[in-house]
């Protein structure tokens, strides 16, 4: 009710659809967000997944009219709204956003979960809590820091204010901008080549590149040249180096899953 799912070739697009709020983040959303993301984890077909609003709000955050009757006893007994916000970044396939209009609140936060964000000229950042009297609930306080640093972190935090696309992009929120009617465009082109590549080493990839917040330069290192070993045994690894030296494109189980079908 509240999202759009829709396969196409190997790719999982998810697109919010509660156009008259903005694509506010209500509960009912959020459960149906995760069990699109558990639907795409499990598909095998699946090489990469997309997240997107509409043109004017990818999401202008949490939906302030369920939250603002509750006490903290209701939130505190029922977890409200826990569950699903950490569903994202537990994907072990990569996530792109492809914003166009507001990221807000609960909305950036789930950008910045996102492991590549492309984002129209139109996109507006921030976390504007404060502003409502309250603060961000899924790692806004984290994420963000740790992203574009404490200076620019906090300007925003402290001071609800927004940031444009430009801002966003030299801060290291946003990895591309496009023209807003090519948005979707750009990023079809984009996942279609992702979801090309081979699935397990993106995987690995993502997984060493995320850890690498919780570990020592050199737990990392190891760790990523375990992995680097690791991908010496897979067919697809075979593949891409033969078809390199024979001068051709390579066929890469992912593409054989798609001619298959
Ligand atoms: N919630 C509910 N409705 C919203 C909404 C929101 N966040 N944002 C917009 N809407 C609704 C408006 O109420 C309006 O509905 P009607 O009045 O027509 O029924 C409709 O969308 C159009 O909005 P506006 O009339 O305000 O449109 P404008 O173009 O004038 O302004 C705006 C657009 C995005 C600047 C403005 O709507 C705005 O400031 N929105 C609120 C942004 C905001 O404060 N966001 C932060 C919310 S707090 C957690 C996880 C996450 C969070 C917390 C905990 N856990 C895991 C524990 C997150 C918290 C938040 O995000």
């Amino acid at each position: 009710e509240n999202i759009l799912v829709k396969q196409k070739d190997n790719v999982g697009l998810i697109t919010f659809n509660r156009p008259k709020a903005l694509n506010a983040l209500c509960e009912a959303l959020m459960i149906e967000l995760t069990s699109a993301l558990d639907d795409y984890e499990a598909n095998e077909q699946i090489g990469c997944i997309v997240l997107t609003g509409s043109e004017n709000a990818f999401a202008a955050g949490a939906d302030v009219k369920e939250m603002q009757p509750k006490s903290f006893m209701d939130v505190y007994k029922r977890n409200f709204i826990t569950e699903g916000w950490e569903r994202l970044v537990k994907c072990r396939k990569p996530v792109i956003a492809a914003v166009s209009g507001y990221a807000l609140g609960g909305g950036c936060e789930l950008v910045e979960m996102c492991d590549i964000v492309l984002a129209a000229e139109n996109a507006v950042f921030g976390h504007p809590e404060i502003r409502v009297g309250t603060m961000p609930g899924a790692g806004g306080t984290q994420r963000l820091p740790r992203l574009l640093g404490m200076a620019k972190a906090l300007d925003l935090l402290l001071t609800g204010r927004r940031m444009d696309v430009r801002e966003a992009e030299r801060s290291g929120l946003v990895s591309r901008v496009v023209p807003t009617d090519l948005l979707l465009e750009e990023g079809r082109k984009l996942v279609a080549d992702i979801a090309s590549l081979p699935g397990e080493v993106l995987t690995l990839i993502k997984h060493n590149a995320r850890s690498s917040a919780n570990l020592t330069l050199n737990e990392g290192l190891r760790k990523e040249r375990d992995a680097f070993h690791y991908t010496l045994s897979l067919p697809d690894r075979e593949e891409g180096m033969r078809a390199f030296l024979e001068k051709r494109p390579p066929r890469f189980n992912s593409l054989s899953i798609l001619k298959d079908r």
